[in-house]
């Protein structure tokens, strides 16, 4: 048996022994998709970095930049599809009792994939809020017709409904995800650099609490060395050979 031939079927055993698994994606899952990642050699647009436009400082300083991004963005997803990866996930909710999905992603491809209990952290992009009245329109026109786009409601800025960075994660995101960590026996991180928090860190709260994490990456990431499989292929290759498995719900 290769390596990973071996790694997968220890992933395979402790999948199909688990009630309760908590997933964790980032932009890598849907890299197959066709949707540009945040870091690494695909992932920069135009010489700027996230962390350069995806603050609420960038947007005040320069609104139409920002909205530029997005509305560059919105095109990249508006045409994407899920790929086998989120496929593979959408299907694990027919024999595991319990999934609970925490996506970074603001894309909606899990749940186009058919995924239900989907946690979004950092927002959707199809979400247009109100500056200053704080009306969320949804809104899947690509391009938008006017950048940056104003509020419906009352007229003023609007931003899209995403959670950049110096913003504060919504309580309720959190506490579902750190309920679902608590409850699983496995949780599987995928796709993600592991350098943005809170979701960075939350991998390492699966192992203080003894579950059995299963990292799927190409690349390599801070706390890979914490975790007990650490995968280094594509999610869309691998999660299908994971989840083959006969058992139905009892
Ligand atoms: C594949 C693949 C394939 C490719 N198969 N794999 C504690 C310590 C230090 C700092 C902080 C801290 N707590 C909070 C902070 C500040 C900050 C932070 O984390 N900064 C760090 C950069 C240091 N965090 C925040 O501000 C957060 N808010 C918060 O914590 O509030 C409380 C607080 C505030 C201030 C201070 C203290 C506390 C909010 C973070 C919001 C992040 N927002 C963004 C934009 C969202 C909207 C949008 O999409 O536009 O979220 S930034 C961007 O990064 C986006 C992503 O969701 C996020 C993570 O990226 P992800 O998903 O990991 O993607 P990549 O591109 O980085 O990685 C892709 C991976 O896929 C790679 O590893 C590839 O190898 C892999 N891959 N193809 C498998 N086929
Ligand atoms: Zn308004």
């Amino acid at each position: 048996m290769s390596e990973l031939e071996d790694k997968i079927a220890q992933a395979q055993e402790e999948i199909q022994k688990a009630s309760h698994i908590a997933v964790l994606t980032g932009a890598g899952i849907s890299a197959e998709s066709g949707v540009p990642t945040f870091r690494g050699q695909e992932g920069l647009w135009q010489n700027f970095r996230p962390e350069e436009l995806a603050t609420p400082e960038a947007f005040w300083r320069d609104p139409k930049l920002v909205w530029e991004w997005y509305d560059w963005r919105r095109n990249a997803v508006r045409d994407a599809k899920p790929n086998p990866g989120h496929y593979a996930l959408a299907e694990l909710e027919h024999y595991v009792q319990k999934i609970t999905l925490i996506t970074q992603n603001i894309d909606g491809l899990h749940q186009m994939a058919g995924s239900h209990d989907v946690v979004e952290m950092h927002g959707n992009i199809w979400q247009i809020k109100c500056t200053k009245c704080g009306e969320i329109e949804e809104s899947y026109v690509v391009p938008l017709p006017e950048i940056p786009p104003k509020c419906k409601k009352c007229g003023e800025l609007a931003r899209p409904n995403v959670v950049w960075f110096g913003e504060m994660i919504d309580m309720s995101v959190i506490d579902a995800s750190l309920q679902a960590i608590e409850q699983c026996q496995v949780m599987l991180i995928i796709g993600t650099s592991g350098v943005v928090e809170p979701a960075a860190s939350m991998g390492l709260v699966a192992k203080q609490t003894n579950k059995t994490v299963i990292e799927i990456n190409l690349e390599e990431t801070p706390s890979a060395g914490l975790y007990d499989i650490v995968i280094r292929e594509k999610s869309g290759e691998i999660l299908p050979l994971l989840f083959t498995s006969n058992k139905t719900l009892s």
